[in-house]
């Protein structure tokens, strides 16, 4: 109850920010993954493993998370204005609590309204627990989302209730191969083949495939060679606050 008071506090004293992991295809950013930190007066820079399952269980991510939709925006519009930048994407995670809220769709209108961020630059992920219970009520608000532009990718797919009538009832632009299946892709057959068999899937259902927690080069050649089109992870950079990332995209592009 300490930790939730502190975090609404947080949130109100405006210690959140966000870190941005850029995203690569072929050998370019494309864009990022904002990744929330909370930078605590006393115990420096928090992750969101901390302070993410808290907030999902007192209900304060839906705040949260329309505080984390709020900055993207912002960013995008930003970005919008900068012909270098302005093709870029990004990425937000959304939690199943926060797409199942009544006024998830009409929140989200009204913001791209007023921020005049691309919608096509933003995408939302979310993982297989948005689906559990009540899956309709997710798969209307993607699609009045979609209609409006915005992107959709499923978040560490193979590690939650993994359906593959998820990968086919759910309107999808991207999934992103969970990183435990990248980590030991090279040394274990079972991951090659789970790696394997989720690239193939998703390339027939016409999705893009992106791999995360990709560190070393072989990895990459490797995911590269099954079809994957698109890398995340330590490899090209780690979560990085916004200046050094659109420094790493000015250089690169
Ligand atoms: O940045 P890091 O790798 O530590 O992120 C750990 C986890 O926290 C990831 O699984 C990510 O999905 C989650 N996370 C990070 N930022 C957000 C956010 O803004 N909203 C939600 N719901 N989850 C987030
Ligand atoms: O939302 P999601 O669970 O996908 O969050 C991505 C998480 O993975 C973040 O916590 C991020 O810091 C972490 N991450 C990103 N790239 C790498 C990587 O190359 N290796 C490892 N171990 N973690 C990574
Ligand atoms: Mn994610
Ligand atoms: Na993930």
């Amino acid at each position: 109850a300490r930790l939730e008071a502190a975090l609404r506090h947080a949130l109100q004293q405006g210690q959140l920010l966000l870190h941005y992991q850029p995203q690569i295809r072929g050998s370019q950013p494309t864009g990022a993954e904002a990744l929330v930190r909370w930078q605590h007066p006393e115990r420096g820079l928090i992750p969101p493993a901390e302070f993410i399952p808290l907030a999902e269980a007192c209900g304060l991510i839906v705040p949260l998370g329309q505080w984390v939709l709020e900055q993207a925006c912002a960013v995008l519009a930003q970005w919008r204005q900068d012909p270098v930048l302005e093709a870029l994407t990004l990425s937000v995670n959304v939690s199943a609590h926060q797409v199942q809220q009544p006024g998830f769709v009409l929140h989200l209108k009204q913001l791209l309204e007023r921020s005049d961020c691309n919608p096509h630059r933003l995408k939302l992920e979310l993982t297989e627990s948005a689906f559990i219970g009540d899956e309709q009520t997710a798969i209307r608000a993607m699609t009045a989302l979609r209609a409006l532009g915005i992107r959709f990718s499923l978040d560490d797919f193979g590690t939650g209730y993994s359906s593959l009538r998820h990968l086919k009832r759910l309107p999808l632009d991207q999934i992103k191969i969970d990183q435990s299946f990248v980590r030991d892709l090279l040394d274990d057959p079972d991951d090659a083949a789970i790696t394997q068999v989720i690239t193939q899937l998703a390339r027939n259902f016409g999705m893009e495939v992106m791999a995360e927690g990709v560190e070393l080069p072989a990895q990459r050649s490797f995911l590269e060679r099954l079809g994957c089109h698109a890398f995340q992870g330590y490899l090209f950079a780690r979560p990085q606050p916004l200046p050094a990332f659109v420094a790493f995209c000015r250089q690169q592009l």
